[in-house]
């Protein structure tokens, strides 16, 4: 046995990016904690972390190619599965066209390093447009706001949460999820300190989440109600007097038609429809324009939903004339040290529409059209139908809206191909699964996260462990393919190209290379550098053509109509009287991590919040099983009786419903739960962006 020896990386599983301190013997973990010298982390990890060595360890986890034979699977070579793979797709695309090739990237290809750097070429050797991922059941409408307001999608404007006031935050649960679109770590000791200064925390959420008990005020909210909401808070600060754009005052256009359009929606007209009083609504827009410093956070809850789109643009409004935009304190640019927009020119026409998906019409933006169609694309016959998939790091049987549906149409497709590490409810209906390395087999930098990060930090984690020599790196799959897809010599210099020479490069190239920030710098540094709290820097960063903020974008005036409608719309369809939304728990990440013991162990987590009231007028008592069912499907499920949440409105995790044969994940399926999207509807969406809208799903319970 050698020596204790001691690794200190990014933890790669949520998008908070904490320091880990990893105590290990030879190929053992013997203990994982957070590390104190990170200077972004300062020790602060959640439980999930030590999940890394379960992933590691795991006897379910998947380390060669297995082909699905009529049996069951056997174990393939690279090569053979390389080669089929190669031939199948070329062929498929021969036949149909190279758009019947359609590929969907997963969550955690955003947290690995290796990946994010080879999917555009490897897009590219596959030639097809038909590009789907979980961004679009996610935070695709923070994307599209930035794209038509400051003229970059991945410019995203995160709220100075460590120099903040007042913080407003509406559908987010940073709490349990750890903060997303505003890497955190730690934001819980990060709002605590918001308190600590005086500063106050406020949370619109339909559920009193973990988040809203901590914050000082906290305000129910029917699901999908938050835009007009916005609105009336935009409308109160015009009509008080109370903008202030500061030194954005020559930088924004558009302000005229705002202040002309939030004339309609006075706290008092919308306030029946959003299910807060009028009175709260204009103390708390009066709570934001008197802090010295304020900032609207919204997530999930606010972009998950049919009026996405336009709460991102009004978050931003708001944010904006209340002087609350690139200054500390208010919502601000990261400077990361990897800069994605590096050669992202001023006026870059904007991708937004250049395609429509072909059975609905929905819009093509940032190389991807919404995960909401794919099922349509691969069922529906015709010129340009998806025939062959091939899934990178991604679950959507567990995480699409209406997964059940997605998973009858791949049992349908001619030719499937999963990267993944488990046989799962999705990864069971390929033909081949090439599983890559994980976790502490990978390096790890988080290019995306820190462009979403409250402080300017960089680090950079070398593997702990050598991968076995049969593995392959997820970024070597994927090139492998490519080289076969395009007949690359084996001896083609691009072959030798590592994700940590473009790393190295990028960083020299950054706007912190002058200050010797490169790849041997972070090596060097194995806690990570700090480089400082957010600056003021949208003169740099805005990419419009005019250099200014456009605050009236036309897209969004033009979906006004349809939130207008949710006013004048007749009763609702009373088959389908209760709302259900999603929830996050602080042990599970999505649909893969219930294969850990550790974070699986205890009672059934997976159950359906219901009010007190609500539980009383059914007949129905804590613990019973009841019956769910929405316009696409069933479940049954366990109930929770509680007050936490709005009555009217029902609660249960995502990422569940691992109880489904033919796959392997052993611990998971002791724990299996149900999957909440064989009840939401991928007919809602936000019309808009194309976003799913899994909030305020209308369902029915019945006694089961
Ligand atoms: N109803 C409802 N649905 C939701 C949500 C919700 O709130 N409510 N949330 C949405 C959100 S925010 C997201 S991000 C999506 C997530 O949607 P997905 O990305 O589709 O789901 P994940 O559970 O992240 O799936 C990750 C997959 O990658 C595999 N995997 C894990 N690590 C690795 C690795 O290192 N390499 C490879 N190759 N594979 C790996 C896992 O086995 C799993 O199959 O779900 C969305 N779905
Ligand atoms: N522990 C844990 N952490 C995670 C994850 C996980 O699965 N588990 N997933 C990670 C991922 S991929 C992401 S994207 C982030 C998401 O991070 P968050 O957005 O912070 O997480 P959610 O729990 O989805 O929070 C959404 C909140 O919106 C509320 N909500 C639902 N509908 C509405 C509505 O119509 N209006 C309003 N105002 N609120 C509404 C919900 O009750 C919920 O509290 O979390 C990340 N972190
Ligand atoms: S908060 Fe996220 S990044 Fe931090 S330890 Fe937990 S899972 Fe890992
Ligand atoms: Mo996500």
């Amino acid at each position: 046995m050698s020596d204790i020896k001691t690794h200190y990386r990014n933890c790669n599983i949520c998008e908070a990016m904490c320091g880990l301190e990893i105590s290990y013997q030879d190929k053992q973990i013997l203990s994982i904690k957070g590390d104190q010298l990170d200077p972004f982390s300062q020790g602060y990890n959640c439980p999930k972390a030590l999940a890394l060595e379960d992933f590691y360890t795991d006897k379910d986890r998947l380390k060669t190619p297995i082909k699905r034979t009529g049996s069951g699977w056997k174990a393939i070579s690279w090569d053979d599965a390389f080669s089929e793979i190669t031939d199948k797709f070329k062929s498929i695309q021969q036949q149909h066209g190279k758009n019947a090739l359609a590929v969907y990237l997963g969550n955690p290809n955003a947290h690995s390093l290796g990946n994010a750097l080879v999917l555009k070429p490897f897009m590219k050797s596959l030639g097809t447009v038909n590009r789907f991922s979980s961004a679009s059941a996610d935070q695709l409408p923070h994307h599209v706001a930035s794209n038509f307001m400051f003229g970059a999608g991945m410019l995203i404007p995160v709220p100075d949460i460590d120099r903040t006031d007042f913080m407003l935050i509406i559908g987010a649960n940073p709490v349990v999820s750890n903060g997303s679109m505003m890497t955190a770590p730690n934001v819980i000791g990060r709002m605590k300190a918001i308190q600590k200064r005086g500063g106050k925390i406020v949370v619109v959420d339909p559920r009193k989440t973990r988040t809203a008990k901590i914050a000082d005020q906290h305000l129910f909210i029917r699901p999908e109600k938050d835009a007009l909401l916005l609105l009336a808070l935009i409308h109160c600060v015009f009509a008080n007097d109370k903008v202030n754009l500061r030194h954005l005052d020559n930088m924004v256009e558009g302000f005229d038609e705002v202040a002309n359009l939030a004339k309609a929606y006075s706290p008092e007209a919308i306030a029946e429809f959003v299910g807060i009083d009028a009175v709260s609504i204009r103390m708390l827009a009066d709570d934001m324009a008197a802090a010295d410093s304020a900032v609207c956070y919204s997530r999930m809850g606010a972009s998950t939903q049919t009026f996405g789109g336009l709460c991102l643009w009004l978050t931003n409004v708001l944010n904006i004339i209340t002087g609350n935009f690139d200054r500390a304190g208010g919502a601000m640019f990261p400077q990361p040290a990897f800069d994605l927009l590096r050669n992202h020119k001023r006026g870059h026409k904007s991708s937004f529409g250049q395609h429509q998906t072909r059975v609905r019409q929905l819009p093509f933006f940032n190389g991807e059209f919404p995960v909401a169609t794919l099922a349509e694309e691969i069922q529906t016959e015709g010129e340009g139908q998806i025939k062959s998939l091939i899934t990178v790091a991604g679950n959507p049987v567990l995480s699409a809206p209406s997964g059940h549906k997605l998973a009858q149409a791949f049992a349908g497709l001619e030719y499937m191909v999963s990267v993944d590490i488990y046989l799962n409810e999705t990864t069971k209906y390929a033909d081949i699964i090439l599983p890559g390395t994980t976790g502490v087999e990978n390096s790890h930098f988080d290019i995306f996260f820190n462009s979403f990060s409250v402080r300017n930090t960089v680090k950079y984690s070398a593997p702990l462990f050598e991968k076995e020599p049969d593995q392959r790196s997820d970024w070597q799959i994927l090139k492998e393919i490519s080289a076969r897809m395009l007949n690359l010599p084996a001896d083609d210099p691009m072959q030798n190209v590592t994700p940590e020479m473009i790393l190295d490069m990028e960083l020299k190239k950054g706007p912190y290379g002058d200050q010797g920030i490169s790849l041997q710098a972070l090596i060097d540094n194995p806690h990570g550098i700090d480089l400082g709290p957010l600056m003021p820097c949208i003169e740099q960063r805005i990419k419009t053509e005019n250099g200014k903020v456009n605050l009236f974008p036309q897209v969004y005036v033009d979906d006004l109509p349809r939130l207008n409608a949710v006013m004048t719309q007749a009763a609702r369809d009373n088959r389908y009287p209760f709302d259900l939304i999603g929830r996050r728990l602080v042990k599970s990440h999505n649909t893969w991590t219930q294969n850990s013991e550790r974070l699986t162990k205890g009672k059934n987590p997976c159950t359906l919040e219901v009010h007190s009231e609500d539980a009383k007028q059914l007949g129905i008592t804590q613990g019973q099983i009841v019956s769910v069912s929405s316009a696409v499907g069933q479940i049954k499920i366990e109930v929770t009786i509680t007050d936490d949440i709005q009555q009217g409105v029902v609660s249960m995790p995502q990422g569940w419903g691992h109880n489904q044969q033919g796959t392997n994940m052993s611990v998971a399926s002791a724990q299996p739960g149900v999957s909440i999207n064989d009840l939401t509807d991928a007919a809602r969406v936000d019309m808009l962006t194309g976003n799913a809208a899994f909030n305020g799903t209308p369902v029915a319970i019945h006694v089961a």
